[in-house]
């Protein structure tokens, strides 16, 4: 005679709605006196749930996604007449406080053994677990693939499913090469390597797209705090930087300028652009220099197209210009800065961020740049690691001015020295190119004579 026993969460510790991360069997399927029926993920552990008892699986009551505490129902399970009259699997001699549910590794995984026959088990018993030897929380794995249909559940160890989720992938897409088409690890690291080279570019989702949502932390446990809304162009900005920042492979080149010459002739030109109503700072001149900098370099002038197969060249110099404001970040964007006098620039620059500040910027100010820059001179530090403003493939940061002591005719003099920090996109920008391309800016604010050339 077989019975149908539930199978309820046992006491998890200080665990409550912990959400399932995978759900191991399904329904028909054989299952041994601890074998693991789920796998849950609070944001500091993993642990898998055995089965208290072997049988069939009538019903699994419980999916990805769901959360469950102490007591909740997991699963239905058709046990036999011999294996209900069985004692739940006596705890061998262990030291206190070890789990009654492993944790997730695979020496401590529980291992399936017959159900003694005995006593009836006491299937709704929950059995405590100790929280303190819970594994830490391994990333969530990848999920949505679409263009292999996935099998209903895959065959791996604990090792291999760990396997897996660090390195993003769905093991039910994976085909396994071990007996009864067992997943191995090798078969994990075959099926990564073919993904790579089918190209992530074209958008595979893999290791690193999908991460773990923030824990939620109650940080007024440790004592008090405001909360203050994000401002609507911070969260805009913030989904824009976060998409650069993960999609874009960054590398930073940093070098310096020795602008002394050009500060001299700043200072000379300072009471001309005044009487014409502008105030010359150091950044319409770094513009300049990059426009001349960007037509001798053009893929730094540029963007990948949505292939991701083809480098689009602008012929047109547009330069997006960072500016701080109390609400946030926004790039205006000085068009055609190749073709316009360093008054104009500086007049434009004074325009955009003057209605940037008072949000009076128009959406077509803020449109078609094909270069930025990010300057943080007026504000102070040295160098520092911008971030590519997508779909541009470039971004030059500027700091603050120094006085320094440079080696010149066997002595040291004084000069004045501008640090750049160059950040690409390195699919489509080699480091030697990024070193000739600040050189040559340097070399370009060294001597201004040089932008006439
Ligand atoms: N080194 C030393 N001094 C500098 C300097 C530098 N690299 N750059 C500017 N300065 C000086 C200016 O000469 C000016 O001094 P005076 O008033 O004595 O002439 C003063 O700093 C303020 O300049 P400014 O900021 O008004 O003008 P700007 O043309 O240099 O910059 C703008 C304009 C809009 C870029 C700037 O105001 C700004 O918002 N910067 C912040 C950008 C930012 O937040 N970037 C970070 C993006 S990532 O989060």
């Amino acid at each position: 005679m077989a019975s149908q026993q539930k199978v309820l969460l046992p006491d998890i510790g200080d665990f409550a709605d912990v959400d399932v991360a995978e759900v191991l069997v399904a329904k028909g399927q054989r299952v041994e006196a601890e074998q693991s029926l789920i796998v849950l993920e609070t944001d500091k552990a993993s642990m898998e749930i055995p089965s208290p008892f072997a049988g069939t699986v009538v019903e699994m009551k419980v999916s990805v996604g769901d959360k469950v505490s102490e007591g909740t129902l997991i699963a239905i399970i058709e046990v036999e007449e011999a294996a209900t009259a069985a004692s739940p699997p006596e705890p061998a001699a262990k030291p206190a406080g070890e789990p009654a549910v492993a944790p997730r590794t695979e020496a401590a995984a529980p291992k399936p053994r017959p159900v003694p026959e005995t006593h009836k088990p006491p299937a709704e018993t929950p059995r405590p677990v100790d929280p303190a030897l819970l594994v830490p929380r391994e990333p969530a794995a990848a999920r949505a693939e679409d263009e292999i249909q996935p099998a209903p559940l895959a065959h791996a160890s604990p090792s291999v499913r760990r396997l897996a989720r660090e390195m993003g992938v769905d093991l039910r897409l994976v085909p396994g090469t071990g007996p009864k088409a067992r997943i191995t690890p090798d078969d994990v690291r075959r099926y990564v390597k073919s993904m790579i080279e089918k190209g992530t570019a074209a958008g595979v989702p893999i290791a690193g797209v999908s991460v773990a949502a923030p824990p939620q932390i109650d940080f007024a446990a440790f004592g008090p705090t405001d909360t203050v809304p994000l401002h609507r162009i911070r969260k805009l900005s913030a989904a824009n930087l976060h998409r650069s920042w993960v999609t874009i492979p960054h590398v930073t080149q940093h070098d310096e300028g020795d602008i002394t010459d050009l500060d001299e002739f700043r200072k000379q030109m300072r009471p001309e652009a005044e009487s014409r109503g502008v105030k010359l700072t150091f950044l319409p001149f770094v513009i300049k220099a990059c426009t001349y900098a960007l037509k001798e370099y053009p893929q730094f002038n540029a963007s990948l197209d949505h292939t991701g197969e083809n480098l689009i060249l602008k012929r047109y110099f547009f330069v997006g210009v960072a500016v701080d404001t109390e609400n946030g970040l926004v790039v205006p964007v000085v068009r055609d800065a190749d073709r316009k006098g360093l008054y104009e620039i500086a007049g434009e620059l004074a325009d955009v961020s003057a209605r940037a500040r008072g949000r009076k910027l128009t959406p077509g100010d803020l449109r078609g740049a094909s270069f930025s820059i990010s300057s943080l001179g007026g504000i102070g530090g040295t160098f520092f690691t911008p971030i590519v403003n997508h779909p541009e493939v470039a971004i030059l940061g500027v700091g603050k001015m120094s006085w320094r002591p440079v080696h010149s005719d066997g002595a040291f003099v004084p000069r004045l020295i501008l640090p750049l920090s160059l950040s690409y996109d390195h699919r489509v920008i080699d480091g030697a190119d990024a070193a000739r391309f600040t050189t040559r800016l340097s070399e370009l604010l060294s001597d201004l004579r040089r932008l006439i050339l």
